[in-house]
């Protein structure tokens, strides 16, 4: 069973857009973007740009045809800025030139006088400012909060730190337009959104969406960095080579591509949390101030999603969440891997480890105590069906013994004056579909050739996620042929419209859905032409067992080749083109109560973490997993996406630290600066166990999403290393601040507040 995909990779043979030949005529682009944060563009001057070598042209807001706008949900957002610029990185205009080296040398070359306006990084001080992106927050209501404080033994109240993330995407930001016959565009770009690139660059030119084909053949990695955020690199290929009749190429530096693109929210979190004397929750008031940067965004699907999985796995009868989101001068913030939900859990387990302390009760007590049960309701009114978070509770400590575990620690602590261990357990659930209702639906068309070999297209995007793999072995088991018969193909908005980006972990479940539709229309179309030619009057006799023909169990001696060569001469239509919307889910936004998810992903993980106590560096020893899959499709892709989330996950709390100056200047904007965990950091002992006997009948063949679910085991790596430096300093009042760097680490150490 060949991944054609990590074959490629491996061979140096996969084509990622750099990779691909261009016709000689081809220019090449480059962006001049605002060198401030904030402020009011008082002139440009382009002559010297434009005098420099191999420039063919400059282009600023006013070449642009149609509306310069780009913002998917709000428009809030210009594609090349007018009067005033909001964040450091934005496009000021668009230089194309006959070699890279070219454009980007006459990039530097353009000159804009400003005015300088305030600047605001900080989300809380942007709320007190009234700088936001909308006037009204969000609010997710159970219960009444109100009417139980005073029940409550324990009532914590705090503030929790979060930094944002960098995507690191192998590939950066890439796009080339071809111009075609009839003043349309062929855009090939680096997004999980091909359909959000093909109706913006229409919007932006002023044309029809189909005079534009919108292609992708393969993301060197998104993580959601390319679900809103590879609009403008496209749309500013697609004017100039609308504008000049040339193919135009645009791939973005790595420095630009940090300096200049959004990254995971940061946020700024109080929360009030009200105990039972035992460790029960009664009560959970918090209020979220995201930094949204200085456009919408995705900025308010992720807020929801923030509500949605503000009480993690934990049933809480009293639950009020507040989520402003705050404009500040920071590249527009965005999808990243979780997409709110890593912070709204976070923000829990802050308060659970905190009052842990208060209430004398270890803090994993106190998660299995409030743990969701069958029939809970979730903040948005959901409830919990065929619910995983106690099955893999118990399965966590039925295979690990935890109290041997915390035994080992407290002699391995006792014992060693300059090391100390902690552990944490770390529960997940997230919902698997776009909290947008609309946004789930995806379409196939699916070719079966007359030699006997399968061509799908989907709107599924292959980011290295192995969705390709997926839907080819979906197809594979209902034509019951080998894999190798079946290609997955590019994703082109001509063969699958109006498709929703490849996101929320719901590309394989919505387009393998759809897949399956498709093939199993051209299935019983071929049994049917079968069981007629061959007078055989029950179809259900008939079957395909690894490429031949079954009657009654019987081989009838006649192979798959066979069949769709007779078919196919016998007229029988050999294609299908299929939809699929999710089932039974709506949402109110009013009420924000409904049934969003078509379901949910659980799981449990248990960490154990190592720090140095002179240094303040620090070690996952292992990681140990419950996860529940439902049906693998795929084992080995779901457990590597495991693998990756998580380490991914560890990686967002632990060393990767974004710093803006209070300029709005990012200072870590290239991999000197910016730390993500590489191979020597990842823990040696990781093991994930996909929890047994689940399924899941949404989900194509039984499976659950993978994508995004187990990055929110990462957390657990903070509490574990922030327990090993409290066992060192048991007197430090240590904030609940993440990443907790090294550095942060030894400050924690050797503070003795
Ligand atoms: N895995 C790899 N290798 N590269 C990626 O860019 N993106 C993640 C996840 N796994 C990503 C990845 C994110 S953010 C999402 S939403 C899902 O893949 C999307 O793919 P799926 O819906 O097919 O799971
Ligand atoms: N994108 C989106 C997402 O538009 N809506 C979502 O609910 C979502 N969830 C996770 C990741 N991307
Ligand atoms: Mo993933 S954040 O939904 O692209």
């Amino acid at each position: 069973m060949k991944n054609y995909d990590s074959v490629r990779h491996v061979k140096g043979e996969s084509l990622f857009i750099d990779d691909l030949s261009i016709p000689s005529s081809a220019l090449f682009g480059a962006v001049y973007a605002s060198p401030i944060a904030h402020g009011k563009i008082l002139s440009i001057s382009l002559e010297e740009a434009k005098a420099s070598e191999g420039v063919v042209a400059v282009f600023t807001q006013s070449d642009i045809p149609g509306v310069n706008q780009i913002g998917g949900i709000i428009h809030d957002e210009k594609l090349l800025a007018s009067e005033y610029v909001h964040f450091i990185g934005e496009p000021i205009a668009f230089i194309t030139a006959k070699t890279q080296s070219q454009a980007r040398l006459a990039a530097k070359k353009v000159k804009v006088e400003f005015e300088k306006l305030e600047v605001i990084t900080d989300p809380k001080d942007a709320f007190r400012k009234g700088s936001l992106i909308v006037n009204d927050p969000k609010i997710y209501i159970n219960g009444n909060v109100d009417e139980v404080w005073d029940k409550c033994d324990l009532i914590v109240e705090d503030t929790v730190e979060l930094g944002g993330q960098e995507h690191l995407y192998l590939e950066t930001q890439s796009s080339i337009s071809y111009p075609t016959e009839g003043g349309g565009l062929k855009i090939i770009s680096s997004t999980q959104n091909p359909t959000a690139i093909q109706r913006t660059a229409a919007s932006v030119l002023n044309i029809s969406a189909n005079q534009i084909e919108s292609e992708v053949s393969r993301l060197g990695g998104g993580f959601g960095g390319k679900e809103d955020q590879a609009t403008a690199w496209a749309c500013l290929t697609a004017l100039a080579a609308y504008k000049l009749k040339k193919p135009v190429k645009l791939i973005l530096s790595r420095q630009d591509d940090m300096r200049m693109t959004g990254k995971r929210h940061p946020y700024t979190s109080d929360y009030k949390i009200g105990f039972s004397g035992e460790g029960k929750i009664l009560a959970y008031e918090v209020t979220y101030y995201q930094n949204a940067g200085a456009a919408a965004d995705l900025s308010l699907p992720i807020l929801d999603r923030t509500l949605a999985h503000c009480t993690n796995s934990y049933f809480i009868p009293n639950v009020k969440a507040t989520g402003w989101c705050c404009k500040t001068n920071l590249p527009p913030n965005t999808a990243f891997r979780g997409f709110g939900g890593p912070q709204g859990m976070f923000v829990i387990e802050s308060a659970i480890h905190k009052a842990s302390k208060l209430l004398g009760i270890e803090p994993h007590l106190i998660q299995a105590l409030n743990l969701f049960k069958e029939g809970d309701e979730f903040p948005y009114g959901q409830k919990i069906e065929n619910g995983k978070s106690q099955e893999c509770w118990q399965r966590i400590f039925e295979k690990y013994d935890i109290d041997a575990v915390k035994r080992d620690l407290e002699t391995f602590n006792s014992n060693n004056k300059l090391f100390k261990k902690g552990y944490a357990l770390m529960p997940i659930c997230f919902g698997i579909s776009f909290t947008h209702t609309m946004l789930n639906q995806a379409s196939a068309l699916v070719h079966v050739y007359s030699d006997g070999s399968v061509g799908i297209s989907t709107g599924a995007i292959e980011m290295g996620q192995g969705v390709n793999m997926k839907i080819r072995q979906i197809a594979a088991n209902i034509f019951n042929v080998n894999l190798s018969r079946i290609k997955s193909e590019t994703t082109n908005t001509t063969r699958n419209a109006n498709t929703s980006a490849t996101a929320a972990s719901s590309g394989a479940d919505l387009n393998g859905n759809a897949a399956s539709i498709a093939c199993n229309a051209i299935l019983k179309r071929l049994i049917n032409f079968f069981a007629e030619k061959n007078n055989i009057e029950d179809i259900n006799s008939v079957e395909i067992r690894n490429e031949k023909l079954f009657v009654n169990g019987a081989d009838f001696n006649y192979s798959w080749n066979d069949l769709v060569l007779n078919a196919y001469h016998n007229r029988i239509n050999l294609s299908e083109h299929s939809f699929y919307a999710t089932p039974d889910i709506y949402f109110d936004t009013k009420t924000n109560k409904g049934k969003p998810f078509a379901y949910h992903v659980y799981g449990t993980s248990l960490f154990i973490s190592k720090v140095d106590c002179l240094r303040g560096t620090y070690e996952i020893e292992s990681v140990k997993i419950i996860h529940d899959i439902g049906q693998s499709i795929n084992k080995v892709i779901d457990r590597s996406q495991a693998e990756g989330a998580l380490v991914q996950g560890i990686g967002w709390v632990t060393l990767e630290e974004i710093i803006y100056n209070s300029d709005g200047r990012l200072l870590t904007d290239n991999l000197s600066t910016y730390k993500v965990p590489d191979i020597n950091f990842t823990p040696k002992d990781i093991e994930i166990e996909f929890l047994e006997n689940s399924y899941n009948k949404p989900g194509p063949m039984n499976s659950k999403a993978i994508g995004e679910p187990p990055f929110m085991y990462g957390i657990g790596a903070y509490f574990a290393i922030r327990n090993a430096v409290e066992s060192f300093n048991g007197r430090k009042e240590m904030k609940y601040e993440a990443p907790l760097t090294p550095e942060r680490v030894l400050m924690n150490l050797y503070n003795n507040k």
